[in-house]
């Protein structure tokens, strides 16, 4: 049986290579909804005839367009802009920008491939996509920020819209860059809508948004954690990253007892034994969003070791938490991390365990919250702005964060239903794959040849 599975496996994989030659992220993301979603569809073959996961994995539409703009010494840039919209059977097209260097076409697809399964796991009504684009915002003025960002909208607002697209924050897009982008939005269309979300709280933004996907990251782990009857009280958590994911769910693991005892950048990690407190983190929130300094310095204020190109996983932990980016835990860290003692993982970033990782942290049977699962706390809470600008009203802090949390506990319970295996154990890569499928194959089935 297992072999008649791989072999299909196989088949539709070499398709996927031969049809999106050199897109090896987007092949990455296939293949591992791909080998938890075969066996199932044999089982229901009418997902099977309609090939919806033939269509799935095609986008509905691919965007690429130049973005020109000036630098802070007059000289003229040229940058790549896209939008992969993806899937809208159950809802607008909904997903962030990223801003980085690396950005191109396979990881925008694999990154609006994920989008569509996690936002249907959500239960909101929103279809996926992903955009982006080369520009570095690292080391630019707010000034030639703003030009950038105004010179992609100029483009992108031709296609998207608060019923047709709504793109968010991802890295390299914050508050800043979204409120630039907001702005050109409305000063062409002459519409004041919610068209992004992430926006400023004065200006049609949601409370709770900044926080949602490290709070909901961390809100998933302890759901995970729940299933062995432990909780975060005590525990040593190591986090990467330290962008709009990494600082919020170390407040929320604090919040909850736990000890978080690193952070990250591109440069290198820092380790602070005591852990890394409310007053700390504070200064963390200063040190990235104002300063825009570099995590390293961390150390210089507040003792701990920093360790120059290196990832945090060698420490010993009970959690680790990635939200930094994709691949950044590959074999040989989770081989680490499990010897360590860790017991369960919970990912803030998009995809960053590489499939042989997973594939050590399923042999060894430990939790294991894949992104399209624990990450999904933003695009939900970006569900609930859309929801609030739509009403034109704010929900307060506490009636945000309840709405977020019931939604990571409901994920939880889809993985749980459709991952359990015969011993007991939870997949949650299974789980999350087919619960996040369903939604949206039976809605495209409904809909048609679409
Ligand atoms: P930010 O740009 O705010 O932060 C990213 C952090 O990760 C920074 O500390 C950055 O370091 C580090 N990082 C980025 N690229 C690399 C790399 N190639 N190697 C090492 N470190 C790197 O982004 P976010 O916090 O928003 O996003 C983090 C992850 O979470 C991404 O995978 C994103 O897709 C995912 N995510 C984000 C959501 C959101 O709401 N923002 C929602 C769901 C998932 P440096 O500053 O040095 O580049
Ligand atoms: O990967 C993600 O889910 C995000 N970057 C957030 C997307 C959103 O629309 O809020």
């Amino acid at each position: 049986m297992a072999n008649m599975y791989q072999a299909l496996v196989d088949e539709f994989m070499t398709k996927i290579k031969t049809r999106n030659p050199g897109e090896k992220e987007f092949h990455q993301a296939v293949h591992e909804v791909v080998e938890s979603l075969i066996p199932f569809i044999e089982e229901n073959p009418h997902y099977k005839h309609a090939k919806i996961l033939e269509r799935m994995s095609e986008p509905e539409r691919v965007i690429l367009f130049r973005v020109p703009w000036m630098d802070d010494k007059g000289e003229i840039q040229i940058n790549k802009g896209y939008r992969i919209e993806m899937n809208s059977s159950i809802g607008p097209y909904k997903g962030g920008l990223r801003f980085h260097p690396t950005v191109n076409l396979g990881i925008l697809k694999f990154l609006a491939f994920e989008q569509v399964l996690k936002n249907s796991l959500t239960t909101l009504p929103m279809g996926g996509g992903k955009g982006g684009s080369d520009f570095d915002p690292k080391g630019k003025s707010d000034n030639e920020v703003m030009r950038f960002c105004q010179s992609f909208m100029t483009e992108l607002c031709k296609h998207i819209g608060p019923n047709t697209d709504v793109p968010a924050g991802d890295i390299g897009v914050g508050g800043r860059e979204i409120g630039f982008m907001f702005g050109q939005y409305k000063r062409i269309r002459n519409e004041f809508t919610g068209v992004l979300t992430g926006k400023g709280l004065e200006w049609g933004g949601s409370l709770i948004r900044p926080e949602a996907t490290g709070y909901g990251a961390t809100y998933f782990a302890e759901e995970m954690l729940k299933t062995r009857k432990m909780d975060f009280n005590g525990k040593l958590v190591a986090i990467s990253g330290s962008g709009n994911v990494a600082p919020y769910a170390t407040e929320k693991v604090t919040q909850l007892g736990g000890k978080v005892i690193t952070l990250s950048d591109s440069e290198g990690s820092i380790y602070d034994p005591k852990g890394i407190d409310k007053e700390k983190l504070e200064w963390v929130l200063w040190l990235k969003n104002v300063k825009r300094g570099r995590i390293k310095e961390y150390v210089e204020k507040w003792g701990g070791e920093f360790w120059p190109g290196e990832r945090p996983w060698k420490v010993k932990c009970d959690v680790a938490l990635p939200c930094a980016t994709q691949n950044e835990i590959d074999e040989n860290d989770a081989r680490i991390l499990v010897k360590n003692g860790c017991f369960c993982v919970s990912e803030g970033a998009n995809m960053p365990s590489t499939p042989e990782a997973v594939e050590v942290f399923i042999n060894a049977k430990i939790l294991y919250g894949p992104g399209k699962a624990a990450n999904a706390g933003g695009v939900a809470t970006s569900g609930l702005e859309m929801t609030q600008n739509s009403m034109r009203l704010s929900w307060t802090r506490e009636q945000v964060d309840k709405e977020l949390h019931t939604i990571m506990i409901n994920i939880h319970k889809t993985c749980e239903k459709y991952g359990t295996e015969k011993d007991g154990f939870i997949n949650y890569v299974k789980g999350a794959n087919i619960g996040g499928f369903v939604k949206v194959a039976d809605a495209m089935i409904a809909q048609g040849l679409v």
